[in-house]
């Protein structure tokens, strides 16, 4: 473990006196790992150096923004250019509106999109919409998926709810609680039984294509049609959260990789490159009925806010390059079929999923890790040995074993030959 007297444990410790837990949002904090998190200070490309002037090889990426890595030139560039003509007007900008164009270009399906500031507000605000359309009040999600901290969606979640065992959080009105149906992440026959009974009350169903926060689950064969043909039978919306996979697990996402069609789409991290954005957006007929061209109210000082948006179009256009995606996603592939072989020589049970540049491995005896039950039975004592081993030889993992993996096109060949060698060492004294 690293050791108490670093710049970050301090740094921690007057945190502590000023900051809920001394961190800015839960899975900082090292919770789940045990020790006190490090404190950055500076990034460039795979690497991030901390406040003891250490560098580590980033794995988490800010949870997932990073796709084209720390601190992009071109990123820079366009962010210093906005910076230099304002940062924020409360008005409209064509910034925004090359964004949204740039973003519904790419998406097949997505006519319309509307900026907000993160992941949850666009979850949130989807799950408003999907109410207001359908008139109905009824939600359905699956169990470790996480869809940010508002109340409907605060239930049985994943991420650092998960890790604090605090799955469904006090504050959460029950009356609001009771309306979302948790039901198990890739069970077709248990989602099709229960839209079959209630699916005429149901607003909408929820889902992260793969999940990312109960460590990288994909959906198995036929799991996301079932969704879908659900949907489409009882009228209710199918809510694609791909704030974590999209841009991610294939050029485009989940449509792209699966070919399911949602009827509302989420977004956040990568097309913000790594400023706060979030979005949500789906077909013209659905959208319209957002305030102000339509009834159901959603708002924001800071939506669309120039200086991101002029991050997140200089991300997305260099993400969407033609050449760009597939070496990103041979060295994600690269990195965890290695992990998983040198676990193996060292005679530890072990195994992964990835898709395109998102991934996750787990210290199980199964074979393969498909369900939250699966995922809750791994040896977390391992990981956390894992995780701080990997700490020291300086290789940066999310602090938590029920968090995915990133890779960025700023990783190169060596730094996961590196990762692997460090991961051989580390897994030899486990
Ligand atoms: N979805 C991210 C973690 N799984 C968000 C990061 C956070 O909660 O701070």
């Amino acid at each position: 473990m690293i050791n108490k007297t670093t710049r970050s444990s301090k740094l921690f410790e007057n945190a502590k006196k000023r900051i809920p837990g001394g961190v800015n949002s839960p899975v900082r904090a090292f919770k789940a790992v045990g020790g006190t998190p490090v404190f950055f200070k500076s990034a460039k490309g795979a690497y991030m150096f901390d406040e003891d002037g250490r560098r580590f090889i980033d794995f988490v990426l800010s949870w997932g923004p990073m796709l084209l890595g720390h601190g992009h030139p071109v990123v820079i560039d366009a962010v210093k250019k906005q910076l230099d003509r304002a940062t924020t007007f409360g008005a409209p900008t064509a910034l925004e509106v090359n964004l949204a164009d740039y973003i519904c270009s790419l998406l097949p399906g997505i006519d319309m999109i509307r900026m907000v500031n993160s992941g949850t507000e666009a979850t949130m605000s989807a799950v408003r919409l999907a109410r207001g359309f359908t008139g109905r009040d009824k939600l359905v999600k699956f169990e470790g998926c996480y869809h940010g901290h508002s109340d409907s969606l605060l239930v049985k979640a994943g991420s650092g709810a998960l890790t604090l065992g605090v799955p469904s959080s006090p504050g959460v009105p029950a009356c609001l609680a009771n309306q979302t149906i948790t039901l198990n992440y890739n069970d077709i026959n248990q989602v099709q039984q229960v839209m079959e009974q209630i699916g005429s009350e149901v607003a909408a169903i929820i889902v992260e294509p793969v999940v990312g926060n109960m460590n990288c689950v994909p959906p198995i064969s036929g799991f996301l049609n079932a969704l879908r043909e659900c949907c489409t039978s009882t009228g209710a919306l199918l809510i694609f959260d791909e704030v974590m996979t999209g841009f991610r697990i294939n050029p485009i996402g989940a449509i792209g990789e699966y070919g399911i069609q949602p009827d509302i789409i989420c977004l956040g991290k990568v097309i913000g490159g790594g400023l706060p954005v979030g979005a949500f957006g789906g077909s013209r007929r659905i959208m319209e009925q957002i305030a102000p061209s339509g009834p159901i109210y959603q708002a924001g000082t800071l939506a669309g806010n120039p200086v991101a948006m002029a991050s997140g179009l200089a991300t997305l256009k260099l993400i969407s390059e033609p050449n760009f995606f597939t070496p990103v996603s041979d060295l994600t592939t690269k990195l965890v079929d290695g992990i998983v072989d040198r676990a193996r020589d060292a005679n530890i049970p072990m195994t992964s999923n990835h898709v395109g540049t998102m991934w996750g491995i787990f210290f199980s005896h199964e074979e393969k890790i498909t369900n939250y039950k699966q995922v809750i039975s791994c040896d977390t004592h391992r990981f956390s040995n894992f995780f701080h081993g990997m700490l020291s030889e300086g290789v940066y993992l999310a602090p938590a074993s029920f968090e995915a993996g990133f890779m960025s096109s700023a990783h190169s060949e060596q730094d996961i030959e590196y990762t692997l060698d460090a991961a051989e060492r580390v897994l030899s004294k486990l």
